[in-house]
């Protein structure tokens, strides 16, 4: 088990390596109006992303809670983690890891 000061560092650290490159990902996810190739994909991504992300919402109340995942091993190992605000279910910008693409 970590001490406190241990984790903390630790944290930190995680923290400090992580930036760069959420913010080097975000960078690179395609804006949805673009008009050209890269705009097509990201519609198309973002399409798919929609259709696996409602195939799980069984309830459709917009969030993907643990059971609901249960049959997705992605999902279901990652929940702890891809869960950013700790509340208990998986919402669409949590599912997709980015806020630049609305649901709908
Ligand atoms: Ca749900
Ligand atoms: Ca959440």
């Amino acid at each position: 088990m970590n001490s406190p000061a241990h984790s903390l560092t630790a944290t930190l650290l995680a923290l400090a390596l992580a930036a760069p490159l959420a913010a080097t990902a975000q960078s690179r996810i395609p804006s949805l109006d673009r008009d050209d190739r890269l705009g097509e994909v990201g519609r198309a991504a973002r399409q798919k992303a929609v259709e696996r992300f409602d195939g799980a919402d069984a309830n459709k109340d917009g969030k993907l809670s643990r059971e609901e995942v249960s049959g997705r091993p992605y999902l279901s190992e990652n929940f702890d983690q891809l869960d950013k605000n700790r509340d208990g279910s998986i919402d669409w910008e949590e599912f997709i890891g980015h806020d630049r693409w609305k649901k709908e």
